[in-house]
Order: C-alpha cells, then sequence, then structure tokens
C-alpha cells in the first residue's frame, strides 16, 4: 500500500525560493508522498528575477543515466512479487524547456508504465501564462506534447492558455471549456484539470451561484474526468466540475507548480464516485488560495521603494508558512458540477 504513495517527480531546483520540486515536494511530503526528485535545472533562483540567474541544466541523456541507475538498482519497481504494484507510482513533471529533454521524459515515462500499468502519469504541460509574447519554451514543444506526451498522461494540469495553445480553442465561456476538455480527453487524457481561467468582462456578473454567470473578479477552476464504459458501444461521458475563487492581483511564481502536486495528492487514490473529484477540487482551490492569500499579504509589507529582486523576492509563495492550510484545506469554496 505504502508502494503507490511514492512519487518521482522530475522537475526544477532553485537554491533560494519556491518553483518547481521546491514548490511541489513539500506538500507532497507533508500529504505522506515519498519523493524521488530529479532535478531537472539546478538554479540560484527562478529565472523572473532582474539580474538573471546562474546554475546548470540537466540534459536528457544524463536524466536517461539517473533512471538507468534506478533501475539497475531495482529502485523503480519491485519484480519480487508479480502482485506488487511497482515501486513508484505517480510521475509528476513541470516546466520542461528543452525538445531533448521532454523526449528524454517520454522515454522515463514509457519505461516506468512497462514496469507498472498502474504508475500514473501526471504532466503539466508547461508552455506560458498567456501574457504577451510569454511562451516560457521552444514553441515546438507543443506538438511534441500533443503528439507524444499527452496519449501517455493520467493527468494534465495546463492554464488557460496552454489549454488553448494545445487544443486550438479559445476558452471565452463555460462551454469553451467543456469543448478544450473534450478535445484533451479526445488525445487521450482521462483526467483534465485547468489550474485557472479568467472568463470575459461581459460573460460575468450576476448571482455567484449561478454556472452561467461567473462572478465579477474571479478566476475559474475546471475540472473535467472522461468515464468510459466500453461495452457493445464505447460510451463516454465527461463529468465535469468547476469552482470560481476571488481574484488576487499581482503576478506569483510557482503556483502552477504547488497546484499540479495538490491535484495528483487529492485524487491519487480516486475511485469512480462521483462526488470525489468535485471534493478534490474544493481542498486544491481552499489551500491554493490560502497560500497566496497568504503570499499578497506578505508582499504589500514590502514596500514600493525597495529594489526589484526583493520585490519579486516578496511575491515568493509562503509555503512552509501554508503548512496547515496544506495539511487542512480550509472549507472555503463550493465546486458546481456543470
Ligand atoms: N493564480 C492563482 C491565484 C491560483 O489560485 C492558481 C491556481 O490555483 C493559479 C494562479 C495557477 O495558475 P497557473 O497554472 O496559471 O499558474
Ligand atoms: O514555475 C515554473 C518555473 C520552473 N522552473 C524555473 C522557473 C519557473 C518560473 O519562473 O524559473 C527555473
Amino acid at each position: 500500500e505504502e508502494r503507490k504513495n511514492r512519487v518521482l517527480s522530475i522537475q526544477s531546483h532553485v537554491v533560494s525560493g519556491y518553483v518547481g520540486n521546491k514548490a511541489a515536494v513539500f506538500p507532497l511530503q507533508l500529504l505522506g508522498f515519498d519523493v524521488d526528485i530529479i532535478n531537472s535545472v539546478h538554479f540560484s533562483n527562478h529565472t523572473g528575477y532582474p539580474r538573471g540567474w546562474e546554475g546548470d541544466v540537466l540534459d536528457g541523456s544524463k536524466l536517461l543515466k539517473l533512471v538507468d541507475g534506478l533501475e539497475r538498482n531495482g529502485l523503480l519497481s519491485d519484480d519480487i512479487d508479480v502482485f506488487d504494484p511497482g515501486y513508484i507510482g505517480h510521475i509528476l513533471t513541470g516546466y520542461i524547456g528543452s525538445e531533448s529533454f521532454l523526449r528524454a521524459v517520454v522515454t522515463v515515462v514509457q519505461k516506468l508504465k512497462a514496469l507498472n500499468s498502474r504508475c500514473r502519469y501526471v504532466c503539466d504541460p508547461v508552455l506560458g501564462d498567456g501574457n504577451p509574447g510569454t511562451f516560457y519554451v521552444p514553441i515546438e514543444l507543443v506538438d511534441i506534447y500533443r503528439q507524444h506526451v499527452l496519449p501517455m498522461a493520467d493527468v494534465i494540469t495546463p492554464n488557460q492558455f496552454e489549454t488553448e495553445q494545445l487544443t486550438g480553442i479559445s476558452i471565452q465561456t463555460i462551454k469553451d471549456a467543456q469543448h478544450a476538455c473534450g478535445v484533451l480527453h479526445n488525445i487521450g487524457v482521462p483526467l483534465v484539470l485547468i489550474t485557472s481561467i479568467t472568463f470575459p468582462e461581459d460573460y460575468c456578473g450576476g448571482q455567484n451561484d449561478n454556472l452561467k454567470n461567473p462572478p465579477a473578479n474571479s478566476i475559474a477552476m475546471f475540472a473535467s474526468l472522461r468515464n468510459c464504459t466500453v461495452g457493445d458501444g464505447n460510451d463516454c461521458a465527461d463529468e465535469q466540475y468547476i469552482l470560481y475563487t476571488p481574484l488576487i492581483s499581482g503576478q506569483y511564481t510557482g503556483t502552477g507548480d504547488i497546484c499540479a502536486a495538490l491535484f495528483l495528492a487529492w485524487t491519487a487514490d480516486m475511485q469512480d464516485d462521483s462526488y470525489y473529484l468535485g471534493d478534490a477540487l474544493e481542498k486544491l482551490a481552499g489551500t491554493m488560495h490560502a497560500i497566496v492569500k497568504r503570499t499578497a499579504d506578505h508582499a504589500e509589507n514590502v514596500p514600493p521603494s525597495s529594489s526589484a529582486a526583493k520585490q519579486v523576492l516578496s511575491r515568493e509563495m509562503r509555503l512552509i508558512q501554508s503548512r496547515d492550510d496544506i495539511l487542512n484545506p480550509p472549507k472555503m469554496f463550493h465546486s458546481l458540477k456543470v
């Protein structure tokens, strides 16, 4: 039983601050997961600092060597007992900066799934955040994600921009979000979380509990699970939930990384129970809102006269300070079945 609680997390490491593995590992450990950590880069700080960063990038061949070492020592799976569920139960990947590294990740996921067919791959297909000109990665990665990565993924956690890039659908309405998730399911992903959607202003307003009227100044999370009963016909239905949280203004880094880790945790033993996903979404939103609110409150105390680097530093996620909110997600929000 313990074994399925082991996660292989392949993400960035930063000495200072909280992005990549520094954002994902602590929540996972706190929630009871053993985490095997591969650092895809080892940087001084995240790339949004005004004076740049220092450090090294792991290339794809070095990733494969690390995995070879694990395999030689039987650390990827335990083949002593054929009924063993396998050593590593989950793979988590986030920001990947090059085509060669992404292709190596594909190889690693294939290897782990071959060793343990129940190994679950949670992929945050990081491309950018939708600000003008903000692809964080070479644009060639979009097609590799679509053709090679998504078909192997069990869960993906794109933001609105990433969803739009991967599907070609612009998300202006709830129907668009439903449709985009359907397209991602058709590519082969059973569970999709769109981590944040901002609907156009003229689509919002009205009663807070009305699905058709997202509250003004809110961001939405949207989760979609495809259930297929394969019998005579191949009958599929998408179970979908939306949840609105009040928008917290400001630019934050690392939120998406925390979000993917928490979603992995709260859906780790998902049953076919129809309220499970809505529940996971509520826990996720409660914790995320608490972390970002704590971070925003902290950043507000930093004088505008301080240096640009101090201001970026002040917006680093208050992750450690939020440990209680990770362990016991505040019950603040309700998910609505779409
Ligand atoms: N910003 C806020 C305030 C959030 O609550 C969340 C997710 O929970 C995000 C951003 C995550 O979005 P992204 O994946 O675009 O970083
Ligand atoms: O949060 C994504 C991320 C991951 N890794 C590194 C980053 C960032 C965002 O800036 O700089 C190194």
